[in-house]
């Protein structure tokens, strides 16, 4: 398999904690953001929406970082990233939503070049929006891992899932904006745990080659 990547990327470093999980080896493909890489032809023809992470397996060419990651526990289903039952996968994939769909959108490269190229904000109003979406959003995930009694060493129980794959590249991002992490202890405490796996540790954004 092939994995367009960014170090730095959030959705990229899902696939690359999934791939490792998995066991799956990739060849990382490198599509740099602050260059614009992303945005040019040859790129679109990987990706027409022009946003990292893409995923070739054989002939096939995956986007989106959640579409590709229910592919892979499809296809290559050992060890899983979904619990066994109906509703505790539905919870797993709430959390995976709240982040996937409901945070990061609002704090991605091209809304930020927007508010600030198009609407002219300032970098201290930029990093209020971004504050503010990432507290919306992680208060609401505290209450849920809070309140289901479904958390254990992870999002669910403890085995690792999707939702701690899409919740550690989303703490990474709080931590890189300076946002306050202190009010939401369980996501902490699950960021620590997931920290101290190889799949995660050898997905984050330090230790990818393009982060040179
Ligand atoms: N929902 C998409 C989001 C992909 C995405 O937004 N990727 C970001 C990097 S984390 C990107 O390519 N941003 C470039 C831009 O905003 O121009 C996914 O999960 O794959």
């Amino acid at each position: 398999m092939q994995l367009y990547t960014f170090f730095r990327s959030s959705a990229a470093f899902r696939l690359r904690i999934a791939l490792n999980h998995k066991g799956l080896d990739y060849e990382p493909i490198p599509v740099s953001l602050p260059r614009m890489e992303h945005r040019e032809p040859d790129y679109a023809a990987v990706n027409p929406q022009r946003l990292v992470p893409a995923l070739v397996d054989g002939p096939h060419t995956l986007i989106q970082s959640v579409a590709a990651m229910e592919y892979l526990e499809e296809t290559y289903p050992e060890p899983p990233l979904l619990p066994a039952g109906a509703i505790d996968r539905a919870y797993v994939r709430a959390i995976t939503q709240i982040i996937a769909c409901d945070i990061h959108p609002l704090n991605n490269v091209r809304v930020l070049i927007y508010l600030k190229d198009q609407l002219g904000h300032e970098e201290a109003t930029r990093n209020r929006w971004y504050a503010h979406w990432i507290a919306e959003g992680f208060t609401a995930l505290e209450g849920l891992l809070q309140g289901h009694g479904k958390a254990g060493r992870f999002c669910h129980g403890d085995a690792v899932s999707m939702a701690d794959v899409c919740l550690v590249p989303q703490v990474f991002n709080a931590q890189r904006f300076d946002c306050p992490t202190d009010p939401y202890p369980t996501i902490m405490r699950i960021f620590d745990a997931c920290q101290k796996l190889e799949a995660f540790a050898k997905a984050a954004p330090a230790a990818q080659p393009d982060a040179a």
